[in-house]
């Protein structure tokens, strides 16, 4: 399923090859790392795993579906320098950096260790003079379950994080994309990818109720991500986890197809031309032109009629990691996320 040529050919790049990110098989990572500067990496496991490595990584408990052993790496041919700082790994070039924040996962002050950990990030970024946040992922362990108020974790580390932003000073529509989704990790992950020059347009869809505006009964605070940013310098679109989600509420409870039929639609209105033309953007595409695609599923039972729907809809040459995680509403089955790339332009 993954190409022979993963190792030479990266499934998505920002800004003509600045930051390009792939799938390897996890055995590949290491030979990998030896000619190229790798900026972050993400492993998908069956059971916690430590190890220590120079560059932002999580070990991730998020199976993948058909067994392999996968990580996303996104990588660099620019000098890199690894900092570890405040409880983060970071890795700068001079233009962006990746990192990874993370902690232990805890019941009585998720709300407090979300909120610390993404103020730290904030402002080593900023401090560094890498304000321009463009892409966030947040893994939470056992995100539908109560904390110890009682209260829905993904809730509880909304509020942490929500507070974070809103003292950082982001207004609403400069939220970066984003994925908020469960584990079974150890650890509460935050993963990130800023820039130096401010270069991207928050985007949503006229479809979904932002999400910074999803009313009260979802939480006391609401979620802070866009549905996508688009890369001002080259064209690229980062789309944020979309799920079946019209306006604010959960739609087709139950039915596993429409919900991910829903999800697809979600993607291609905000990523219809029609959509960017709002923004003064040109370009866009449909979910068949996406690349660096992951889906999370939360029933392992409903991973055949999920992979038919993506050989119909996506593009088959397009590898797709199927990943076993909960989804931030309990009533939600299915999630995806991808990357369009920029469009070649005539020289
Ligand atoms: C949704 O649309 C589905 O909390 O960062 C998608 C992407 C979702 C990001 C997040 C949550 C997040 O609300 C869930």
């Amino acid at each position: 399923m993954i190409h022979a040529n993963a190792l030479s050919q990266p499934l998505f790049q920002v800004h003509n090859g600045l930051v390009k990110a792939t799938f390897l098989e996890a055995s590949q990572l290491e030979a990998f790392s030896q000619s190229h500067h790798i900026l972050s990496a993400t492993h998908f496991v069956a059971a916690p795993l430590e190890r220590t490595v120079d560059w932002p990584e999580i070990l991730l408990v998020t199976p993948i579906l058909d067994g392999k052993k996968m990580v996303e790496v996104w990588y660099t041919d620019a000098p890199v320098q690894y900092v570890q700082v405040d409880g983060l790994r970071l890795a700068f070039t001079d233009d962006l950096v990746m990192g990874v924040g993370s902690f232990e996962d805890c019941q009585d002050n998720l709300e407090a260790r979300s909120y610390e950990t993404y103020d730290r990030i904030f402002k080593t970024c900023t401090a560094r003079n890498y304000p321009n946040m463009v892409r966030m992922w947040n893994y939470i362990p056992h995100i539908n379950e109560p904390d110890s108020h009682g209260m829905e974790r993904y809730q509880t580390f909304c509020k942490g994080r929500a507070r974070a932003f809103f003292d950082q000073g982001y207004e609403e529509n400069f939220l970066p994309a984003g994925t908020g989704i469960g584990c079974r990790s150890p650890r509460l992950s935050i993963a990130f990818l800023a820039f130096r020059e401010q270069g991207c347009v928050n985007l949503e869809n006229p479809l979904q109720t932002p999400a910074y505006h999803y009313p009260k009964q979802y939480g006391p605070k609401s979620p802070s991500f866009a549905r996508g940013t688009w890369l001002k310098h080259s064209g690229e679109l980062l789309v944020s986890g979309t799920s079946s989600i019209i306006g604010h509420q959960t739609v087709h409870e139950g039915d596993v197809v429409k919900q991910f039929n829903t999800s697809l639609d979600n993607i291609n209105r905000l990523i219809d031309p029609q959509n960017l033309e709002k923004y003064d953007l040109v370009g866009g595409g449909t979910v068949a032109d996406l690349t660096l695609l992951k889906v999370y599923v939360r029933d392992v039972a409903d991973l055949a009629t999920i992979q038919a729907i993506c050989a119909e809809k996506l593009d088959p040459q397009q590898p797709v990691l199927y990943l076993h995680a909960d989804i931030c509403r309990a009533d939600l089955a299915v999630e995806l996320e991808g990357c369009l790339p920029a469009q070649e332009r005539d020289a």
